[in-house]
């Protein structure tokens, strides 16, 4: 498998503890912290992530969801990442996620469907355009830190 990227997101609702949990288990598993920011994301942003589910009868809860707090946005670097991180990520329901793959972190850390804890793209494609629009939103509206 090639050296991939991956967009992924720690959401608001997760703690100042589980952050730090979830940013050990991605390190134990060898992906390289390439890009993070802690940022309350705009509703803009929040849409860049979600563009690819703009119909579901979820997406204005997603969207408030996004906009309760900080989330931790993160690139992951590693050899097929994309399909790495949501294995270790599991299933979109928690539920669901405790029993098919007790391990993984939305099994561990997520409470309902809506607040499973983080956010993975799941496909390259979508992962390399998130990462352009999102980062290059941040980098225009704070050019210094660049
Ligand atoms: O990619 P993944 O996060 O596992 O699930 P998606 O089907 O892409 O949905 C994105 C997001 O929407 C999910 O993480 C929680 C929320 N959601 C929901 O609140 N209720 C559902 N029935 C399905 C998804
Ligand atoms: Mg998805």
């Amino acid at each position: 498998f090639p050296l991939q990227s991956t967009l992924a997101l720690i959401k608001p609702h997760a703690t100042r503890e589980q952050r730090e949990k979830i940013l050990k288990i991605i390190k134990e598993a060898g992906f390289e912290l390439t890009q993070v920011k802690q940022i309350l994301l705009t509703p803009d942003q929040a849409e860049k992530i979600y563009s690819k589910i703009t119909g579901k009868d979820f997406y204005k809860d997603l969207l408030e969801m996004l906009s309760e707090g900080p989330s931790m946005v993160m690139v992951l670097t590693k050899w097929n990442a994309v399909a790495k991180w949501r294995l270790l990520i599991g299933p979109t329901d928690p539920e669901e996620a405790k029993v098919l793959s007790p391990d993984s972190i939305r099994a561990q850390f997520g409470i309902s469907k809506l607040r499973n804890i983080v956010h993975g793209a799941s496909t390259v494609y979508e992962a390399k355009e998130v990462i352009n629009r999102l980062f290059e939103d941040f980098s225009s509206e704070n050019p210094e830190e660049n």
